[in-house]
């Protein structure tokens, strides 16, 4: 991004005249008896005359008379000191910084809420070298308000993002950062310890590159979407979600766009649909904001856009973005768009909008409200049976049609508008709108602060009595104390969730791209929901929850935040009773996991879905035949209490998950006479290679339920020497008698495992290697995945894989396979698997297990296949939701692959193999309530842990 102005404030930054201002006040502050001194002069700082005086009162009742004698008196003190004032009162390095400016074309102002700026600038003979002089005259509303910078850009006509702010004062910060424009701060670091922001003492030695490096967001932790391009709107929708784990948002734009998938999800909210069961119910548009600008409706399709930036930070958890626009009648806009999902109070969403006028005074009327008529695609879920206002804020009741589900959205509106607010009732799409006309140069500031409600919330009950009498109060709170809170929570976040990627720009913002949006959908306090295979991010897959949440998204936080790995699981407890009836409904006791699940743990996979073309129907299996994860979810809860060692976890959750799904596999697994005696069968089933349906014993599967069953009889001794009542009493609920579990240690004896002990060569299935080999040749140049080249038949008929199965075997029970076993499969599976078109599983996967194999450069190569699933949408169907599998198997292919993490009991051990090119890969986890930290440096080849 380009610089293009510079705008100075005056006082701390250009020259001195602080250090008047502090004497001007103390000498008044010493007439009138005020306690005052340098440190009380901090608050002052950037403040107008009046407000620095009414912060010097403390509060001290004063008539208006005598303030206004006092703040003259004041200033009159300051102008005779600033008598003194030459082009020597320069700051160090401002000159020459000023000549480089210069130089190069780069025009630049000042903005300053001092009304003798313009007198000080003449005396320090840089006047009319400056472009735009804003002033303590400029504007009405001075700084924290963003006005004043926002007058000075329109002035420059330069877009509010493209100057740079140069600021010594918080409260000038606070003015830039909410008029949307990037910030130098100058001055101490503990002045700005709020902000993540450049900062240098003073300008002392500073030159453009600096200011150029200032204006370019971090690329390490900031996604960017300079330009609009309509063609990659659903995909940047999908990019651009936030959300805090109770709702999420897709980057849908405020005022809309035609064809746009607006979208806001929360957790929990399903309702019945058509071939999904169900499907979690888009909620009333919270984002919703009509501006209207001499009369034209601001959009992208309309008008002329002239400049155009949107901005993920994922640090802070912020979305911005800014837009210059032509209406047809020659008005110029300026337009700053910031919003963020409180991941402080998960009820909050906050938006905030900055116009000003740029080229000629303009009306702009804006609309905002709660949007009820939203719907699924085309299927509405919701029925508004309330609503009502308040003042400056408005509420929605609704419910869902089906499940009976209420929802209230509520929302407020805060304004800088001189005229009033008023209130729309329109049926179903309660609205606030206001009309301001704008000067050029003048701003219009709004932020509008929604909750969402729903009768899911422990605390229903209090607001289903204020809607009973057709009332709501939004709590009292505003934007920028909300956001303060806001970024702080999301810095604790990162201490404890961020990898540390040096040497790799692109594998760096991949990485944190993809913890940000794990987390946005992870829920903070809620057992009863999980994560969905698109997140909350998108309507794929409905909001169902697939094994995708127990193997590739559950290890991320069992390591790095074991309380939200802790309510993933709970799901999973609490849906036993569906997994229950999934079972009996085959004919088995136990429990059985659905394949995709959602409120209720029932099977909730679709039977048949249109095929890719959308001509056809196609009948899907995977409901009724892929069944390995039950032993996923067991897998998860394992590995969450070795992990955490949460015995008590164990004992009042997983041993009754792990112990139901046993008695599933006991009965599931057949017993057959073959050539070579008793053996156990798993027949009819798909394993993770989901191109293979109907096939007998994956070796995935068995060897998975073996383990499963294995576990359930170690948890079950365990229960007895730590927990025996509980034990007891799982043995009599579950009627685990002697003869069954004796029948569990036969099964796991006996079960069919295609696992040749002289070579280590697995198969995938009964005679998979006997299906047609593919000539991958005449495939090297496809854009499309085997199955859609092959036909659904041709790829079951042939040794292609959608996605490992034998080595996602051998990654999860890593430590059970030799040297020869992981050759072996590695080298007949990896080359026959559908890397770039098959499973968007598949990469992240085959990244950890290059790794294991110390293959970092093709380790890198699936790496960087999974990193850019979201991002770059390589598969092309990012715009359906965020891929969350992959995302997960990101963290996992860094910390289990890259940096070869292994837990050995309480403590662990590393073998890292890292690409060539990283300098650096550093992470926490915590073991057993410890936090550790990893902080892996490779030099000459070699990677150490310091
Ligand atoms: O769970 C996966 C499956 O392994 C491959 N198809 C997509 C599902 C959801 O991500």
């Amino acid at each position: 991004m380009s610089l293009q102005a510079v705008i100075f404030d005056l006082d701390g930054v250009i020259t001195d005249t602080a250090e008047y201002h502090y004497l001007a006040w103390q000498k008044l502050a010493d007439e009138e008896g005020l306690p005052f001194g340098r440190a009380e002069n901090e608050a002052l700082r950037g403040v107008s005359r009046r407000e620095s005086l009414l912060l010097m009162l403390k509060g001290r009742e004063v008539a208006e008379e005598q303030l206004q004698e006092m703040m003259a008196r004041k200033n009159r003190y300051y102008q005779e000191m600033l008598g003194q004032i030459t082009a020597a009162d320069l700051l160090p390095g401002v000159s020459s910084l000023l000549d480089e400016l210069d130089a190069a074309g780069v025009a630049y102002a000042i903005a300053s809420a001092s009304r003798n700026a313009r007198d000080v600038l003449e005396r320090l003979g840089i006047l009319s070298r400056l472009a735009v002089v804003a002033d303590g005259n400029s504007v009405s509303r001075q700084k924290p308000a963003p006005d004043l910078f926002r007058f000075a850009a329109a002035r420059l006509n330069a877009p509010p993002g493209r100057c740079l702010v140069v600021e010594d004062a918080a409260a000038g910060v606070e003015a830039a950062l909410a008029a949307g424009m990037p910030v130098l701060a100058v001055g101490p670091a503990e002045r700005f310890a709020a902000y993540s922001l450049p900062r240098r003492n003073n300008l002392a030695g500073a030159h453009l590159a600096d200011l150029q490096a200032a204006v370019t967001p971090d690329p390490l932790w900031t996604v960017i979407e300079e330009g609009f391009e309509p063609g990659r709107l659903h995909h940047q929708e999908t990019i651009f979600t936030i959300g805090n784990g109770y709702f999420c948002s897709r980057g849908t734009f405020e005022e809309g766009y035609p064809g746009e998938s607006a979208l806001t999800l929360a957790h929990g909210l399903y309702d019945d649909a058509p071939i999904f069961f169900t499907e979690l119910a888009n909620l009333p548009h919270w984002l919703d904001c009509r501006l209207v600008v001499d009369g034209q409706p601001f959009r992208l399709d309309q008008g002329e856009l002239l400049h155009y930036r949107r901005r993920l930070d994922l640090q802070q958890g912020l979305l911005q973005r800014e837009v210059r626009w032509r209406a047809s009648n020659g008005a110029i806009v300026d337009l700053t768009f910031e919003r963020f999902i409180s991941y402080v109070d998960e009820h909050v969403g906050a938006l905030r909008v900055v116009a000003t006028a740029v080229n000629q005074p303009c009306q702009v009327a804006v609309w905002s409200g709660i949007n009820g008529h939203v719907a699924n695609d085309d299927l509405l879920h919701w029925r508004h049976v309330a609503q009502g206002s308040d003042g400056h804020q408005i509420w929605l009741h609704s419910h869902t049609r089906h499940s009976g589900l209420e929802l209230l959205t509520a929302a407020r509106l805060e304004s800088s508008a001189s005229g009033p607010i008023t209130v729309q009732e329109c049926p179903g799409q309660p609205t606030l709108s206001l009309v301001e006309t704008l000067q050029p140069g003048q701003s219009l500031q709004l932020g509008k602060i929604i909750t969402y409600q729903s009768s899911r919330d422990p605390d229903w009950s209090v607001i289903s009595k204020q809607l009973s009498v057709s009332s709501y109060q939004l709590p009292i709170t505003n934007y920028d104390s909300l956001k303060a809170a806001h970024i702080a929570a999301w810095q604790e976040v990162w201490e404890k969730a961020d990898v540390i990627i040096e040497g790799d720009e692109e594998a760096q913002l991949a990485m944190r791209f993809s913890l940000f949006q794990l987390q946005i959908a992870a829920p903070q306090h809620d057992g009863r929901v999980s994560i969905g295979a698109k997140t909350l991010s998108g309507l794929g897959y409905r909001g169902h929850v697939f094994w995708d949440n127990e193997i590739f998204v559950l290890p991320f936080f069992t390591y790095t935040q074991p309380e939200i790995a802790r309510n993933l699981l709970l799901y999973r407890y609490h849906t036993l009773p569906g997994a229950r009836r999934k079972a009996a409904a085959n004919g088995f006791s136990g429990a059985q996991y659905a394949w995709e699940s959602a409120d209720t743990g029932d099977e909730v996979t679709p039977s048949h879905v249109p095929d890719f073309r959308g001509q056809n129907l196609v009948r899907i299996w995977t409901g009724d035949i892929e069944i390995h994860i039950t032993a996923d979810v067991a897998y998860a809860m394992m590995q969450y209490w070795q992990v955490t060692g949460d015995d008590a976890f164990l004992r009042d959750y997983g041993a009754e998950i792990i112990l139901d799904g046993a008695c599933f596999w006991g009965e599931r697994a057949e017993l057959e006479e073959g050539e070579d005696g008793r053996r156990y069968a798993l027949r009819d089933v798909i394993g993770p290679d989901e191109y293979h349906d109907h096939v007998d014993n994956n070796v995935f599967t068995n060897r998975m339920a073996q383990w499963h069953l294995q576990t359930a009889l170690q948890v079950l001794e365990w229960l007895s020497e730590n927990a025996p009542e509980k034990g007891l009493a799982l043995v009599q609920q579950l009627e685990l008698s002697p003869a069954r579990l004796a029948h569990w240690q036969d099964v796991i004896d006996h079960l069919i495992i295609h696992h040749n002990p002289d070579t280590g060569l697995m198969t995938q299935f009964d005679g998979f290697f006997e299906l047609k080999p593919v000539d991958w040749a005449a495939y090297a140049n496809r854009a499309h995945s085997m199955q859609q080249l092959l036909g659904i038949e041709g790829a079951n008929e042939s040794q292609v894989l959608k996605q490992g199965d034998v080595i996602m075997l051998l990654c999860l029970l890593r430590d059970q396979y030799d040297r020869q076993t992981w050759q072996a499969n590695w080298d007949t599976y990896v080359p026959i698997t559908d890397h770039s078109y098959g499973s968007s599983l598949g990469p992240s996967f085959h990244a950890w297990a290059a790794g294991e194999m110390k293959r970092p450069d093709e380790a890198y190569e699936h790496f960087m296949r999974a990193a850019r699933a979201d991002l770059q949408d390589v598969r092309g169907n990012a715009g359906d939701g965020i891929h969350a599998a992959s995302a997960g198997g990101l963290w996992q292919a860094a910390v289990f692959g890259f940096a070869g993490l292994r837990l050995q009991g309480e403590s662990f051990s590393l073998k890292p193999c890292l690409p060539a090119h990283w300098r650096r890969l550093a992470f926490k986890f915590y073991l057993r309530g410890m936090q550790q930290v990893v902080d892996l440096k490779q030099e000459g080849g070699e990677a150490r842990n310091s």
